[in-house]
């Protein structure tokens, strides 16, 4: 069989060996085998070949000192409340903050849920290399579907309801809208991150005609960046519910900063102002009433991920079509 099991022979017979698979697998999703070789074109299999050699991917791996390597291709298992799951990962390394695991999809988009692989993944790297999924923080800012005071500023979400979540040792609770501040040290001052709801977004999709015009709820990296010029996130009274303070508005963006996350209108997108990347989170529900009858395609179960080192963003996707 076509496969180079590289793991003593160095990094790039190694890299040969992941290329050599990623055609194997791209020939299996034509449909075709290596028995019909004489079917497959060779100009997929060279096309293949060069966009791996050519890939970041291939440069990161070339890079890797030897001693990160983890398993490639082997056959393992790890538990699930008792029951035996078989796991064959394809690449996985050690990284400065954990490890990562590789899944090569070649050739071709695939629209189908992934969740299930990567939730196995994630388990396994739990069972096998004790990787915690409590080192993953979590910042909780609340929304108008919470049960609790829906005006604004939302505090956290109340500890009566929410106590099995305050008990997470990796969670932090925080107010809408609220700055956070995450990845500071001695040498560097972190980066602020403005987060709101987003509850005074369907306002300004409507009312603003150059938002309006361009497809309004559709269009939230519009509203973020007219909510960023004013320096407030509700300029226009009762575009919002808020509760009134005689010593401060809390809508007021005191401080520009370098992340805008929200939510709210159930699009998702990562967008830039100004060098501010601008943030509108998803949902985790399909289709509402209300966006139906009013025309308005959500985008659930998206999920942005920036890699704070380059600034480069992803918008990951966790469910099929259909529930968008
Ligand atoms: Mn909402």
């Amino acid at each position: 069989m076509l496969r180079f099991r590289g793991l003593v022979l160095g990094a790039v017979v190694i890299a040969v060996g992941l290329a050599a698979w990623a055609v194997l697998i791209r020939l299996e999703q034509s449909g075709k085998t290596l028995r019909d070789m004489e079917h497959v074109e060779w100009v997929d299999v060279e096309q293949c070949l060069r966009n791996f050699y050519s890939s970041d991917t291939f440069a990161m791996l070339k890079k890797l000192p030897q001693g990160n390597w983890l398993e490639i291709e082997d056959f393992s298992s790890f538990y699930l409340d008792g029951t035996k799951v078989w796991a064959v990962i394809d690449c996985s390394f050690k990284t400065d903050d954990g490890i990562t695991i590789i899944d090569w999809k070649t050739g071709r988009t695939t629209t189908t849920d992934v969740s299930l692989q990567l939730s196995c993944y994630a388990m396994y790297g739990k069972e096998k290399w004790g990787i915690k999924p409590e080192n993953i923080k979590l910042i909780i800012c609340p929304g108008n579907h919470d049960a609790m005071r829906i005006a604004e500023p939302q505090p956290p979400l109340y500890k009566d309801f929410a106590a099995a979540v305050y008990e997470l040792p990796n969670v932090t609770m925080v107010s809408s809208p609220s700055y956070v501040n995450i990845h500071s040290s001695d040498e560097f001052p972190g980066f602020e991150v403005l987060l709101y709801h987003g509850f005074s977004f369907i306002y300004y999709s409507d009312a603003v005609e150059s938002i309006r015009s361009a497809g309004g709820q559709k269009r939230p990296d519009l509203i973020m960046k007219f909510l960023l010029q004013r320096r407030h996130l509700a300029p226009t009274h009762t575009s919002t519910l808020y509760l009134p303070d005689q010593e401060k508005d809390n809508l007021i963006i005191e401080q520009v900063p370098d992340i805008f996350f929200t939510g709210h209108i159930h699009r998702a997108g990562i967008y830039n102002y100004r060098n501010i990347q601008t943030i509108a989170g998803s949902c985790w529900v399909a289709k509402t009433e209300y966006q139906e009858k009013i025309g308005l395609k959500p985008m659930p179960c998206r999920v942005p991920l920036i890699n704070l080192q380059t600034r480069k963003a992803k918008l990951l996707r966790f469910g099929d079509e259909s529930l968008d």
